[in-house]
């Protein structure tokens, strides 16, 4: 009795604190973000037919003519890859806008596409929409084309486009800002207004949310070969820091900021072939289904998302190459999380040595939570009277209150309580997906050995994948 009424003043007096927590946390955007985990991206322009990656902004207009493009195909093959939008090059580096902008003479509507009057962008969003796809855009702020580039005059042109962009489009779910600029020191300068953008944007589409190498909501990863940091703090600080050039440092993109200001994700964008647009002699370097989900587990598995570049050819199509290993990468995942093994198990929460049932951890809902509120160790354990072989254990933070893991220790035990395999890491975030080589075990615990602040988990679950997909 005594004991109940102290945990449920403990209890009391943890809420009330709990709710004071000011450590930064997603906004609703954010949040609905996170959930997206993996979405295409999509690089096409000029480069697709003149097998570059960074054109020079002096192409000919004509070289633009996809001969069969079918935006619906981009979606189908989008939706089968289990993906939940696609962000789309609306003008990458060489300045070619894929929508006949106002404020360029570089776009589709100087090419021989559709006589002049195709736009990518508009077939693409009311493809998205009939699909039921998010739809997203990127917009290189580096122009090799535009006149104006290297004058203030440009800041005027590039929140035009942006104007022209969310009025006629939208919605955007997500905006991408690129940082790379190739001018080298003698080249064109450019003093991008960057608070202007952002508030253009602002106005425009609240709902967006704007990606560069620092945000404002959700940042680079730090490299382009798909990996989170395996620490990975989502949080992020950008005080004085711009995109591009004055960004911090790309180990700090990776790994985040412990005690960031800001809430700022990071997103992993890689490509499924070696260049980002199309090249036909990379038709047999398409990654193989193992490899894009070793690249989940590195990048979804670590609490970041997925931005999976898949590149339409000179068509206007995506092959059979990369939608073939698209739906094997599907599969894959499918078949590795289907059953989650520890579902509905048996909980415990041993707090201060009172042990109490914590089936929050594992009733399969992420609305329902199981509070870390010690300042000493205290433990989460989800246990089955028998074995069962795993190799894979998914551990989901509340983010809702902020990130607050920052070392956590798992202990596997099996059916005669012996300890079969103790496992340490550090940040936890929306989701980590740990693997080992496969083990009979009856109970995961989890213990949370350093916290910011009150850590929140939702389910601890337990899978076992193929073999050849865990790496140790
Ligand atoms: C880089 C660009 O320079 C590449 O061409 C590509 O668009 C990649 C996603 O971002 O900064």
């Amino acid at each position: 009795m005594k004991r109940t009424l102290l945990f449920a003043t403990a209890v009391l007096l943890i809420q009330i604190s709990y709710a004071q927590n000011n450590f930064p946390k997603p906004s609703p955007q954010q949040l609905a973000w996170h959930n997206m985990e993996l979405y295409l991206f999509m690089h096409f322009g000029p480069n697709t037919f003149t097998n570059l990656e960074w054109g020079k902004g002096t192409e000919k207009e004509e070289v633009f003519n996809p001969t069969n493009l079918d935006c619906d195909q981009w979606c189908r093959v989008a939706k089968a890859a289990g993906a939940k939008g696609i962000i789309i090059t609306a003008k990458h580096h060489d300045g070619f806008c894929l929508w006949p902008s106002k404020y360029s003479t570089h776009t589709v509507r100087e090419s021989k596409w559709k006589n002049g009057k195709g736009d990518v962008l508009k077939e693409l969003s009311a493809a998205c929409k009939r699909n039921g796809l998010k739809f997203g855009v990127y917009i290189s702020p580096w122009d090799r084309n535009h006149p104006d580039y290297g004058t203030a005059k440009y800041n005027d042109v590039f929140v035009n486009m942006m104007t022209e962009i969310f009025t006629k489009y939208g919605p955007i779910c997500e905006l991408w800002w690129d940082g790379a600029n190739g001018e080298g020191p003698n080249g064109k300068k450019q003093e991008y207004d960057w608070k202007r953008f952002k508030a253009t944007v602002r106005k425009l589409s609240p709902h967006t949310v704007i990606f560069s190498d620092v945000g404002p909501d959700i940042r680079w990863c730090g490299n382009e070969s798909g990996t989170a940091g395996i620490t990975n703090w989502n949080t992020l600080n950008t005080d004085g820091f711009t995109p591009g050039a004055g960004a911090p440092s790309t180990d700090t993109l990776n790994a985040g900021n412990r005690d960031g200001k800001y809430w700022i994700p990071a997103e992993c964008d890689v490509s499924i072939r070696p260049g980002w647009f199309y090249h036909k002699e990379e038709d047999s370097k398409v990654k193989t289904p193992e490899q894009l989900f070793s690249l989940y587990l590195k990048s979804v598995g670590r609490g970041a998302n997925l931005l999976l570049n898949v590149p339409p050819d000179d068509r206007g199509l995506i092959t059979g190459y990369d939608s073939a290993a698209l739906i094997g990468f599907r599969k894959l995942r499918e078949n590795s999380f289907r059953k989650n093994l520890f579902a509905h198990a048996d909980t415990y929460h041993l707090f201060g040595g009172i042990l109490k049932k914590a089936p929050a951890a594992s009733d399969g809902n992420f609305n329902t939570i199981e509070n870390f509120t010690a300042s000493n160790r205290e433990s989460v354990g989800v246990e089955w009277k028998q074995n069962k072989k795993i190799n894979c254990v998914v551990l989901y933070e509340n983010i809702r209150k902020g990130q607050l893991c920052e070392a956590f220790q798992l202990l596997l035990f099996d059916k005669n309580e012996k300890l079969v395999k103790e496992i340490h890491g550090t940040t936890i975030g929306r989701k980590r997906i740990i693997t080992f080589p496969a083990t009979d075990v009856a109970t995961i615990e989890l213990t949370i050995e350093k916290q910011k602040y009150i850590t929140g988990i939702t389910e601890i679950e337990g899978y076992l994948l193929d073999d050849n997909l865990v790496e140790h």
